[in-house]
């Protein structure tokens, strides 16, 4: 089977929503550590230019955004299932929520509490990924106002949990409790040396489920080098993907297009159309130091111009 090839860092909250999977599902998995601003000169060949961390490699595959990420590892290990059957879509809604919600009040506690510590060049590397000015006087005083918004979300969570279930849909952890444990994890690691801090402190059901997440750890990672990640797409060819010719968009095979986040990151990658179903947008690219990949992009939070 080929492998699955993280290209994440350690301090990353979304790469730790993937890790955790890897846990859940006890997967040995190769490790590719990245640098955590940018430039990633060894990462950019794969990718086309998408900068956001983590990004998932199998082969000349190469999967952008954990809304996808977690769909492919989930496809190529099925068992302990992230996606129950018939309970697929909630899990995807709620992680989206998860994502798009809590995630980014969580950014702003966190930030609130250790921005004025971080370095000069990281600051300014999140302004230009945000298109906010990284101010930590300014997230330093928005801090309490992220705290309150932050526990308004959780606590819908806290709520899931009041009957008794272990987990955000029941016995069993899914693709819901990876994207909360990445939130959660952010607050507890960065703010909290590991454990509960506010609003945490005011959410007990979630702070014992975050140390029921926590003992699945990681699964078996195998560090490998970016050359090695880079030999690996050379040599590899991309899985058959295909182009629905009656998808509402007009999209074409062929077409060459530009593929850019709608929210943070907003660094276009262009290519040639080879795959789009209702979830997933493929594309395309030659690159000298990789070869001929194909980066599959999520649709929800992505938009496709023309290249
Ligand atoms: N929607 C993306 C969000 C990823 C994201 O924002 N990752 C952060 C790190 S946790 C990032 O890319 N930060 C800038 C960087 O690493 O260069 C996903 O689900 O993968």
């Amino acid at each position: 089977m080929t492998d699955l090839i993280l290209h994440h860092y350690p301090t990353s909250p979304f790469s730790e929503k993937v890790r955790i999977a890897f846990g859940l599902k006890r997967l040995g998995w190769k490790s590719v550590t990245i640098p955590n601003i940018m430039p990633k000169p060894d990462l950019m060949p794969l990718t086309g230019g998408y900068r956001k961390t983590p990004v998932l490699q199998v082969g000349a595959d190469i999967y952008c955004d954990t809304q996808l990420i977690m769909l492919e590892i989930e496809k190529h290990a099925p068992a302990s299932p992230l996606l129950p059957a018939g309970r697929e879509g909630e899990a995807r809604a709620l992680a989206m929520w998860i994502d798009r919600n809590i995630f980014w009040a969580a950014v702003g506690v966190v930030m609130g509490g250790i921005g004025d510590k971080l370095p000069e060049a990281f600051q300014k590397d999140r302004s230009e990924f945000s298109g906010r000015s990284f101010d930590p006087a300014k997230l330093k005083a928005a801090a309490p106002v992220a705290l309150q918004q932050t526990y308004a979300q959780l606590v819908l969570a806290e709520e899931m949990l009041r009957d008794g279930r272990a987990y955000l849909l029941g016995a069993e952890p899914t693709l819901a409790d990876c994207a909360l444990y990445n939130p959660v994890w952010f607050l507890k690691e960065r703010l909290g040396g590991g454990k509960a801090v506010a609003p945490l402190d005011r959410l007990p059901l979630l702070a014992a489920w975050s140390d029921r997440m926590k003992a699945f750890g990681n699964g078996t990672p195998t560090e490998m080098t970016a050359a090695d990640a880079l030999a690996v797409a050379k040599s590899a060819t991309a899985a058959a993907c295909s182009v629905d010719p009656a998808d509402p968009s007009g999209l074409k095979a062929g077409q060459k297009i530009a593929i850019t986040p709608d929210d943070t990151g907003k660094v276009p990658v262009t290519g040639t159309l080879v795959g789009l179903t209702p979830d997933r947008l493929s594309i395309s690219r030659t690159d000298e130091r990789a070869g001929e990949i194909v980066v599959h992009f999520p649709r929800a939070g992505f938009i496709v111009t023309p290249a």
